[in-house]
């Protein structure tokens, strides 16, 4: 096989490679690290924190496979197992506004009637919070349901409608997490941040492959940002067929 292309390929987990916090299938992975890792540098670029990038991708020894692990939204970066560099959304925004944001959070969350409600409303991580209707200790039929549920009432919608409003100029990005929930990061935050570590390396292409990609998902700034090509999937199989296409692989 030829040399490796100075090209990095650039994944989202949920929806991406794997369906909403499952793990990723053995033939996609097999995929990713035998046929598409020998002809470009791979990356994962996803909203949740380290434990769960691993639990989707089965292990750490195989989460180090990827040339580069961009953990909420990049902001905590990791390379073959090591944090590289993080940032505080407490230090950046300070206790007050953070508390701010929480109760009126949980204020809000008191008055909705959902299909289930269960705990682990409000996860706190380095640099972000992410914010969950149903509580993030729900089952996976109870997560199903409330996705059904959002789908037809756009409950997370109007959730980051009201915090929009409630913290105008607060330079706070309220955006839609994957499947149940909020994802609550300083403004620039985004997924675009990860670019940044790359910088350096100079890539002569940078492909992003991720599913919400349309506005107030959080792909969608990444997906645009002139650094990088995007290409928005619908599927695990999708993604798969895309790099079939764009690596001409048969
Ligand atoms: O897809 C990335 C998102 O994954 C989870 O979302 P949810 O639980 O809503 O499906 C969360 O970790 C979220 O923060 C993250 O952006």
């Amino acid at each position: 096989m030829a040399p490796r292309k100075n090209i990095l390929y650039l994944f989202d987990v949920d929806g991406t490679l794997t369906k909403p916090r499952q793990k990723i299938a053995n033939d996609l992975k097999d995929f990713l690290l035998n046929e598409v890792k020998p002809r470009v540098a791979i990356g994962l670029v996803s909203g949740s924190d380290y434990p769960k990038i691993v639990e989707q991708m089965t292990g750490e020894e195989i989460t180090n496979e990827f040339d580069y692990v961009f953990c909420e939204n990049g902001v905590m970066h990791y390379r073959q197992g090591e944090l590289k560099s993080t940032q505080s959304i407490l230090n950046y925004i300070g206790e007050q506004t953070l508390q701010k944001v929480i109760n009126f959070a949980l204020g809000y969350m008191s008055k909705l009637e959902l299909p289930a409600k269960r705990g682990n409303f409000v996860e706190f991580r380095s640099s972000m919070i992410n914010i969950c209707p149903v509580g993030r200790s729900c089952s996976q039929s109870e997560r199903d349901e409330f996705s059904r549920f959002d789908i037809e009432h756009k409950v997370r919608a109007k959730f980051v409608e009201a915090l929009q409003n409630e913290f105008q100029g607060s330079k706070l990005t309220f955006a839609l997490g994957g499947q149940i929930s909020v994802d609550v990061f300083p403004t620039g935050w985004d997924k675009t941040y990860c670019l940044e570590h790359v910088a350096d390396e100079n890539f002569s292409e940078i492909r992003f492959f991720g599913d919400k990609t349309t506005p107030g998902g959080n792909d969608y700034e990444i997906y645009n940002d002139a650094r990088t090509v995007g290409h928005h999937v619908t599927s695990p199989d999708d993604t798969k067929h895309q790099l079939k296409q764009c690596l001409n692989i048969n």
